[in-house]
């Protein structure tokens, strides 16, 4: 099986580009560019990756994109992350990159999203991987901090399919970023956001009535509301899962109690990703064996997360069948 999963063609909806940034490569940055880490060795960083929910990872991610400053940095980032999709035989991603966790720094919006932006670009034109590119509002930052970040985006709107909203969902609801999401989509965007990975059910609800999401990213919360997950099934909204972060961020204790198989089999649109992999130990591969392990889906139930994703894309239906 584990053959089959590592020839699997995959796709993946929920991927944090600064969360592929591997403590090896922290080190190599933060040598290139003068500056320290909080660790002595990548055996220290590693060992410091252990999580007791959702705050406690995000105060170790933010301090790990400090190492981000140039250019030729985002590029090095994101082109490791394409290699480990060649390597996992992803055919397409759609990645989230946090400005905010950058312009708050001093680091331009640009610099941030013109190297992300090159090494795509190079992974699709050397490697045949595509991928679209969607900017994520820091949501326990402001709604004016929010609609900022929008207009530094507005020069690169050719280069953006979407936003998103992460960071903690637990006090900062959707409703707080109704209005710079009608922008959003006033402007061409698509949008999407975290709910339901901490938070409960109704920030599900909200995200899609108030903020017209066309996926939620993890809603693995939406089985606390049967009649929920029964629209969501019925609507064929899409749920970004994120197998290992769950875990690593014990929204379930462990992976045989998670949920996606239940809610797969309800019918419901729900994908595997890896959310943070170089925090929450693996990439695409490593998801889909780690959920083979605890729940032995069928391999038709493999194929199917695969299907969801390319269902749930935002590419072209041309892109769409020559997936299928
Ligand atoms: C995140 Cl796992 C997760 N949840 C919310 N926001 C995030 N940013 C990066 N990883
Ligand atoms: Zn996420």
């Amino acid at each position: 099986m584990e053959k089959f999963i590592r020839c699997l063609p995959k796709v993946e909806l929920h991927l944090h580009i600064e969360g592929s940034l591997e403590p090896e490569l922290m080190f190599e940055l933060a040598e290139r560019n003068g500056i320290s880490t909080p660790y002595s060795s990548v055996d220290e960083a590693r060992s410091a990756y252990h999580f007791h929910n959702l705050q406690s990872f995000l105060d170790i991610y933010y301090q790990g994109a400090n190492v981000l400053i140039t250019e030729r940095d985002f590029f090095d980032l994101t082109w490791a992350y394409m290699l480990r999709c060649k390597a996992d035989n992803v055919m397409h991603t759609e990645i989230f990159f946090d400005p905010q966790t950058h312009t708050d720094r001093g680091i331009a919006f640009d610099t941030a999203i013109n190297g992300i932006y090159h090494a795509l670009r190079q992974g699709e034109k050397e490697l045949g991987i595509t991928s679209q590119l969607i900017m994520c509002f820091l949501r326990h930052l402001s709604e004016d901090a929010a609609f900022e970040t929008l207009e530094k985006a507005k020069p690169h709107l050719n280069r953006l399919v979407g936003v998103g909203l992460d960071s903690s969902e637990l006090g900062h609801p959707p409703e707080k970023f109704q209005r710079v999401f009608a922008e959003a989509r006033a402007l061409g965007l698509k949008t999407v956001a975290h709910a339901g990975e901490e938070g409960p059910p109704s920030n599900i609800r909200d995200a899609i009535n108030l903020l017209h999401v066309s996926r939620i990213d993890h809603g693995v919360k939406c089985s606390e509301d049967p009649e929920l997950a029964k629209e969501l099934a019925i609507s064929r909204m899409p749920l970004t899962v994120c197998p290992l972060s769950n875990i690593k961020l014990r929204v379930f204790d462990k992976m045989a109690d998670h949920n996606i198989l239940n809610l797969l089999n309800q019918g419901l649109c729900v994908t595997v990703n890896s959310d943070d992999p170089a925090f929450f130990g693996g990439y695409m591969t490593d998801n889909f064996i780690a959920l083979n392990n605890a729940l032995s889906p069928s391999p038709q139930q493999l194929a199917q997360f695969t299907r969801n994703a390319i269902e749930a894309s935002f590419v072209s239906e041309e892109r769409k069948k020559e997936m299928m």
